[in-house]
């Protein structure tokens, strides 16, 4: 769709997202996104784990990471050079300084892998995604302590995230809402860049 001066429309205002919740199409060009899985796919990436449970979908984090069950997050290696301008660009996009992006993890979905209901680990701040390859759904509900087994589908927002685009999670999409997403239907990557809260309590890069 394109906006009546032919400019691409980059979000669809009808769309209902919690608040902090920004989203953009079209961030990386069709050959960007390939030469980005190519990229990636020389990554060793491995299955992400939930304490004693592998899940299926596999991924690698930089700058930073974290193991569930562990109270601070630790040093990972540095960010792969050919991110660096995705990084930068992402910044531009919204405004943020792209060195504050000090946390990447790559996510592969294979077909069928889904991410549960949480929100973002309280160590980070900002998130910002870059979605490639297959479109999914992202929901969106109110986090609460106390939940039905069933879930309440008017409680829940979605939209649908499109190969190439990008989307800034703050505020209360990323403090009051969780978000998931469903089983995707085909392969998809996620780039994911985040700010870090607060500093840990023991930098375990600084040199004592
Ligand atoms: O794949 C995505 O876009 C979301 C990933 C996510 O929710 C996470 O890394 O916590």
């Amino acid at each position: 769709m394109r906006k009546a001066n032919g400019d691409p429309i980059l979000f669809d205002a009808s769309t209902q997202v919690p608040d902090g919740f920004i989203y953009r199409q079209n961030f990386v060009s069709e050959a960007e996104e390939q030469e980005l899985i190519r990229e990636i796919q020389k990554i060793q990436l491995e299955p992400f784990r939930y304490y004693q449970f592998t899940g299926k979908r596999r991924t690698a984090s930089f700058g930073w990471q974290y193991e569930f069950g562990a109270s601070e997050i630790t040093a990972a290696p540095e960010m792969p050079p050919f991110l660096l301008p995705l990084r930068t660009r992402a910044g531009k996009v919204f405004n943020i300084d792209p060195a504050s992006l000090i946390q990447t993890s790559i996510i592969e979905y294979s077909t069928g892998s889904p991410i549960g209901w949480h929100r973002d680990i309280p160590h980070f701040g900002i998130v910002v995604g870059v979605s490639l390859g297959a479109a999914c759904r992202m929901r969106f509900r109110k986090y609460s302590r106390v939940r039905s087994k069933k879930l309440n589908r008017d409680e829940v927002f979605s939209i649908e995230l499109q190969p190439r685009s990008i989307y800034l999670m703050s505020r209360a999409s990323r403090e009051i809402w969780q978000h998931s997403i469903p089983p995707v239907k085909e392969l998809r990557y996620a780039i994911m860049m985040r700010t870090l809260r607060a500093k840990p309590e023991k930098d375990s890069r600084q040199k004592p």
